[in-house]
Order: structure tokens, then sequence, then C-alpha cells
């Protein structure tokens, strides 16, 4: 595909991608779609068989028996590489953790500006699984408590995370008989680095089982810690209504669109968006009002909890500005393209950065303080408004998809069961039965080398047909609701028999939004929980469960797969493989095999790079359907469901009153 010239059609199947890729086209501006057909990719450093963790090089792989110049053979570099990717996911994620378990210090102890413990219920929860004490304590008192605990978390030395024992039994045991229990988020991330500086760890299978410790780190701590205290502050999210894509832009309001990750600026200009003052302001400045919207996972943080609309995942970043409708993009840290500001010179579009970690050159920087953060949200808010009058010629694709997003943990138990009898059973019983064929994750990115969105949707509609739930986060969701994949009635017509009956006896969409990447971590606790209530295995890695992230880029994306895949999950990602073997190189072929079988046999799990729809599903339900023979389910037969229902009802009202009766009893 490189260097060739790809359609709007070709670059997505998203129609308001398109119309914006055809408007870039016509203004002659850039985006990642065109650089990405330019910039073609380094073959060697695709295979990642490249090293220049030293300056006796960087020292290139190209044929059999070559190594670097200090002797490390092509698998130790790979193995290297692909750890230090994993260093650098993890630590994007538990850095955001980290924030997020300062915040809660200082909400506890009162230092904020216009924060709450909003889920008191979820605090005293969380705190009571670590034996805080909850009883006759205030709600700061016991999130001071949880705060110091958390932060404790990163710069543990010995012992092991605490948010470990929230996965199953078996599971701890598999991670302690293989001596990869995380210790502290820090030392994992830390050691990865001196693992990989010259003349350390040269055993590519050693090296990796410090890939999954790290990862464990991340995913059953950073991310779980950066969730839980979300939560905690910003409410446990339940289904609200919300709409995606560029179409939410308002031509007559002031767009401030919210880039990146963390929920604590964002939510903080949401609130600071409906004061009277800002409403006054704006309408002084001729506009309608403030319309907020949101881009990559700031956006599933404001969408899932307030039903703040999204106007993109990852690769529509740069086309919301080129919307020329947006005021002000405000930023703050990950998956937030250089590119922005460039583009942005084009229209009257102001870039802000708001993290003491994150300055863009050329964007103007308005720091956060949680301290002032009020004050500080209303500063940008002004800064958008009187940007209003500058905006120039305005082209908004009129093209939006209502999803209902925001099912958490939390809500899936009080929806299958109810207030008084919330429990995961309705879910156990209706995968032992046959009618949900197994669970999938589809999570992650986009990737401009391949078509946008296209396997996130492609990839869910066929699994949907097969009756396989979806659980979903990220860019991958947002994809899935362009489709129209993430509204209850809509979705189901597109859905297998079985699982159709199970979402319409308990009125839920087939693909459940959980949220942003940092939630994949409720991902984990949502399988903790199905082996908790029993009937299908002991441990994650006995559940008919894959993981999936078609469209992956990040390194923060190969973290997350690694930690699924130390949990016990089979995981499939696509696209660009991190590590491939080259056939003139016969080492490049140990590292591969080590992610796979390898890994399996350690963990249960293991990790795939396969680039093609049909191969991806087929080997999803072929997983799928092991899993449920291994554990004495029946085997899956779409025939035996569909017969109950709202399509049977449907089918019954259409009957002679006399024979409903019989058509209902039999
Ligand atoms: Ni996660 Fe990928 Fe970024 Fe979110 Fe989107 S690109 S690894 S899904 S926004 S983090």
């Amino acid at each position: 595909m490189a260097g060739t010239k790809r359609t709007p059609e070709e670059f997505s199947i998203d129609p308001a991608t398109q119309e914006m890729l055809l408007r870039a086209e016509e203004l002659g501006l850039e985006t990642a779609f065109s650089r990405a057909d330019a910039m073609k990719a380094c073959p060697i450093g695709s295979d990642n068989l490249c090293c220049k963790n030293c300056s006796m090089g960087p020292c290139r792989i190209v044929k059999e028996g070559q190594t670097g110049v200090c002797g490390a053979t092509a698998d130790t570099i790979q193995a290297r590489n692909f750890i230090r990717m994993v260093a650098a996911g993890a630590a994007a994620h538990s850095d955001h953790g980290r924030d997020m378990a300062f915040t809660l210090k200082e909400v506890a102890n009162g230092e904020t500006q216009g924060y709450v413990l909003r889920d008191v219920a979820k605090l005293r929860y969380i705190a009571s699984k670590y034996a805080i004490p909850i009883e006759g304590r205030s709600p700061s008192e016991i999130a001071n408590d949880l705060a110091d605990l958390y932060i404790a978390q990163f710069g543990q030395q010995e012992g092991q995370v605490a948010l470990i024992s929230r996965a199953p039994k078996k599971r701890q045991e598999v991670w302690e008989s293989l001596g990869i229990t995380p210790r502290g988020v820090d030392r994992e991330v830390v050691e990865c680095l001196h693992r990989t500086h010259i003349g350390d760890d040269q055993d590519a299978e050693h090296i990796l089982d410090h890939a999954l410790q790290t990862a464990l780190a991340d995913g059953w701590g950073g991310s779980l810690i950066a969730t839980d205290i979300s939560d905690i502050l910003f409410g446990s999210p339940a289904p609200i209504l919300g709409e995606v894509n560029l179409g939410v832009l308002s031509e007559d309001q002031v767009n401030v669109v919210v880039h990146g990750h963390e929920p604590t600026l964002s939510n903080m200009i949401v609130a600071a968006s409906q004061a009277p003052d800002i409403l006054e302001y704006a309408k002084k400045a001729g506009a309608k009002g403030v319309n907020i919207s949101g881009i990559c996972c700031t956006a599933n943080e404001v969408l899932m909890r307030q039903g703040i609309p999204a106007a993109g995942n990852f690769l529509q970043q740069e086309l919301a500005i080129l919307t020329g409708a947006v005021e002000a993009m405000v930023v703050d840290v990950q998956c937030i393209m250089q590119a922005l500001v460039g583009i942005a010179e084009n229209f009257h579009t102001e870039v802000i950065t708001t993290s003491k970690k994150v300055k863009i050159k050329g964007a103007r920087h308005i720091e956060f303080d949680e301290k002032k953060a009020l004050d500080i949200a209303k500063d940008i808010l002004r800064t958008a408004i009187d940007n209003y009058k500058n905006r120039g010629a305005v082209q908004i694709p009129d093209h939006r998809s209502p999803l209902i997003p925001g099912f958490s943990q939390e809500y899936i138990n009080y929806s299958l069961g109810g207030s008084y009898r919330s429990s995961f059973r309705p879910l156990n019983d209706a995968v032992m039965s046959g009618r949900i064929r197994g669970l999938v994750g589809i999570v992650g990115c986009n990737n401009p080398r391949e078509q946008h969105d296209y396997f996130h949707v492609k990839v869910a509609e066929e699994l949907l047909k097969n009756d396989v739930l979806l659980v979903e986060t990220g860019c991958s969701s947002i994809a899935s609701a362009k489709a129209g994949l993430l509204v209850g009635e809509a979705g189901l017509d597109q859905v297998g028999p079985g699982l159709r009956e199970v979402c319409e006896a308990i009125g839920m969409p087939p693909v459940l939004h959980m949220g942003s990447c940092v939630d994949n971590s409720r991902i984990l606790t949502v399988l903790a929980q199905v082996v908790e209530e029993g009937g299908l295995g002991e441990d994650i890695s006995q559940i008919p469960v894959v993981g999936l992230a078609p469209e992956w880029m990040s390194e923060k994306a190969i973290s997350i797969a690694t930690y699924v895949v130390a949990s016990g999950v089979y995981t499939i990602m696509s696209g660009t493989a991190p590590i491939d073997s080259n056939p003139k190189v016969p080492d490049s072929m140990i590292v591969p095999e080590l992610l796979s079988a390898g890994w399996e046999k350690k963990v249960g799990g293991k990790l795939e790079f396969i680039n093609d729809v049909d191969t991806i599903v087929s080997k999803t339900l072929e997983h799928i359907d092991k899993k449920r023979a291994e554990l004495g389910l029946p085997a899956y037969d779409p025939e035996a469901f569909g017969k109950s229902g709202d399509s049977r009802m449907l089918e019954i009202e259409t009957l002679p009153v006399v024979d409903r009766r019989e058509a209902i009893y039999g």
C-alpha cells in the first residue's frame, strides 16, 4: 500500500471521514492518511530487526547468522524491542493512574476545586477489597487511605501489587509459580529498561517473561487504579444515550473538543461549559452556547458518564479541525498527533496543551492544576469563546450515530440481576447453555496503514452473527458506534438468534461499551467475576473468551495485549506485527513462536498477529468452541435458539387469539 495513493473510500469506511479527506485534498492539506501513503515503512524496523540500544550500531539484522556488533542475535533484539514497547505502554497507562491517585488524595483532603467523591458506594466497595476500615468513617477518610494505598503501589519494591488480589485465585497461582507477579509498577518498568540496556538480559524467553510481569503491573495495577479512581471521582458509568461522529460539532455554538486521556480536565470543562457566566460570555460572543465533544479516550470518559458526544476516534483528530468549526482543541496526554498544530494553522483553531508533561511546539499552553480546576477550565473556555469571531468557512459532515455507552462491571452486574440479587448468573448461564457462544473484547486504536474502522466493524459484525457477546473500549467502541452496533434494538437485527434472545431479555445492546483504554481493566475484573460466579472454570484461561485489537498502533496496545494474554486470554492483533519473521533470518522465527505457543504453555493465553478478517473470525470462533468443549459445555448450535424473546412474541401476535395459548405452552 505504501507509496500508492488511496481514495477516501479506501482510507476509511466512515462517510464522515471520507468527506473530510476530500476536503483535505481540496485544500491541499496533509493528514495522517496521506502521510501514511507517502511514508514507506522501513522493512527492517517493521520486523523489529534493528537495534539502537548503544552506539556500536545501530545494527540491522538482514541475513542468517548475522548478529549485532555486541553479538546480540535476532531473537534477543526482537525480544528487547518488544519489552521496551510494553514498558512504554505500561508507563503511559500507569502514570495516568498515578495522577488519578494523587487527585484522589487531594480531593479527600479538600485541596481541589470542583471535585467531589461522586461514587461513595464504589469507594467503600474498593476499600473493603483491601481491608481498609469503612464502618463509621467518612468518605474522605476512606478515600485518603485508599489514595495512600494506591500511590504506594507505584514505588513498592517487594511483595505484590495489591490489586492482583482481585484476580481469580488460580490465576494468581499461575503468576506466582512463574515468578511474574508484579511487585511495584515503577519497579517493573525500570527493570525493563535495565534488562534491555547493552550487555544485560540476552535470553529472549527470559526477557519476555518480564514483559508479562510488567504488563500485569499495568492491567492489574496502573490501569485498574485509573479506572477505580475515575469511577469514584466521576461516577461508575451506567447506560446513557450519546452520539458519535463529526456531525456532533455545532454550526452555531462554540465548539471545544477535548482530546487525550485523563478525565480530570475534561469533566471539569464539561461542568464549566454549563456555568451561567460561561453561557453568558458565549452569547455575548454571538454563539448559542458552548458545545463540548471528545476525541479518543477522553471522549469515552465524558461520553459514558455524561453523555457528551464523541466527535470521533484516533484518526479523526485532524479531521475535526478540518471542519473549520473547532474553536479550541484541548489536549492532555497520549494519542495526540503533533500534526494538529500544523493543520490548525490553516484554520482559526487553537490547540491548547494542558498537561505538565506535554507541550507541542506552536500550541498555546494553559497548564491544568486540580487545585484551581474550575477556574482553569473556565479560562480555557473563555479562550475558545474569544476565538469564535475568527471562524471562517465551515463544513461539518452530516453524520452522527446514536449509541448507548456505559456498561461498567457494576452496571452489568446490576442489569443482570437487579438491585437485590445483582449477579453474573444470567450471563454465565447464557454462555453455558450456548445462547451466547462466547465473549470477545475488541479494543484499541486506529492505524492509517489499514482502512480506518474496517477491521473493528467487520470483525464485530461477523462475531455478532455468530452469537458472540462483544465488549469494547477505546477507538474500537467509537468505530462500532458509528456503524450503529451500540444501540439496543437497531443492532439486534444483525446478531445471531441466541444472543438476540439474551439482549432482548435484559434490554442491552449486543456490543457493550466499557469505556476508555485504561478501562480494559474492567474487562479483566468482569472475567474475574465470571470465574467467581461459577460454571465456566476456575481460571480466566478456561472461559470461552478472546481479545482482539484489530487496528492497533500504539505501545499502550502492546502492553494491553500482553496483560490480557498474561491473564489467560488468546489475543489477536492485526495490521502491522511489531515483531515479524524474516525468512532470510531464521532466528526471527523464535520470538513470534515464544509469544504464541510459548506463552500459551506458560500462562494459557497466546499473542498472535493476523492480518485478515476471515482468519481472525474463524480462529476466534475455533478457540471459543475449543474452550466450550474443554468445559464440557454443549457444542454451539444456532438452531437451538431464537424461539423465544421478542421475535417469538411478534410471531405469536400474528396468530389468532385461540391459537396463541398453544403456541406458548405447546
Ligand atoms: Ni487505546 Fe490506541 Fe489512543 Fe485510546 Fe484510541 S488510539 S491504545 S483506544 S485513543 S488509547
